[in-house]
């Protein structure tokens, strides 16, 4: 059967248009970040013939739990700066294998590379927001500038990085009310930084790597984004505030009334 061109397929134009944005917000230099997205069978039908497998790539740990599901994914070891010019060299798309131990190449990766090294990091996630939500899809990782320097100045404690946070902009307590997991410093690329990382995403979407960045998780391309880019834009007021004395603040009581409002739902014991 005669496919379409993968490359004007809706997921992929929105995916690339937001790997570019990403890029040019400063927060993936050189090879930082890594997306992950669950497609539908609908968004590859006319794309992507899934029973032609090109390479068999390993996990390195067992993702059963995600069997046949497939994947756009970012390459390991490349720029976001290129993904737009050449995306099927940096980009691939996979589908996880029935026993979970491989994922099946369908399309991308033209010179022989391999998807994001924080793979493991990925799926985890994937498994812990799936049992949460069975619409959820995306995985971001990126690296926004303030908010890294942010960990560098800010207790880790997540609760109190959360206050800070939600008390710089009111939006902040409505798009994340259940907060923001924070994880110390870890080595990355592995598989416990993947745990760890899947334990914070259970009960928060978005997870905050100190001196690295962030993951952030959603059930849309546009969800996420918008997710990482409310925390990074108030990581930046709080940048902006440094050397100065904060005197408006949100209050709790402040921050009762647009949850309120607004009404979400509060990560619970977290308001005076
Ligand atoms: O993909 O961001 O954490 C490169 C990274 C590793
Ligand atoms: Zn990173």
């Amino acid at each position: 059967m005669k496919m379409n061109d993968i490359k004007t397929a809706p997921f992929m134009t929105k995916a690339i248009m937001l790997i570019s944005n990403m890029y040019r917000l400063g927060w993936d230099e050189r090879n930082g970040g890594n997306l992950s997205y669950i497609l539908y069978d609908q968004d590859i039908n006319e794309f992507l013939d899934t029973t032609q497998v090109i390479r068999k790539i390993p996990i390195n740990f067992n993702a059963r739990e995600l069997r046949n599901k497939i994947f756009l994914v970012t390459g390991t070891g490349k720029y976001f700066k290129n993904v737009e010019y050449n995306p099927e060299e940096n980009l691939g798309v996979i589908q996880i294998s029935e026993d979970g131990e491989y994922a099946n190449l369908l399309w991308g990766f033209l010179d022989g590379g391999t998807f994001t090294s924080e793979l493991p990091s990925h799926l985890m996630s994937h498994i812990e927001r799936l049992k949460e939500d069975n619409h959820h899809r995306v995985v971001i990782h990126t690296h926004p500038t303030n908010l890294i320097a942010m960990t560098l100045i800010h207790e880790l404690d997540e609760k109190s990085f959360t206050k800070t946070l939600w008390k710089l902009a009111t939006e902040c307590i409505v798009v994340f009310p259940e907060g923001v997991g924070v994880l110390p410093w870890m080595l990355c690329g592995n598989t416990d930084i993947g745990r760890a990382t899947a334990d914070k995403i259970k009960g928060f979407r978005a997870c905050v790597w100190a001196a690295h960045g962030i993951f952030g998780t959603g059930t849309s391309l546009d969800e996420t984004f918008g997710l990482i880019e409310t925390i990074e834009k108030a990581a930046e007021i709080y940048m902006l505030c440094q050397g100065q004395q904060i005197i408006n603040s949100i209050t709790d009581d402040q921050l009762k009334a647009i949850a309120l409002a607004f009404k979400v739902k509060v990560k619970a014991g977290w308001l005076l």
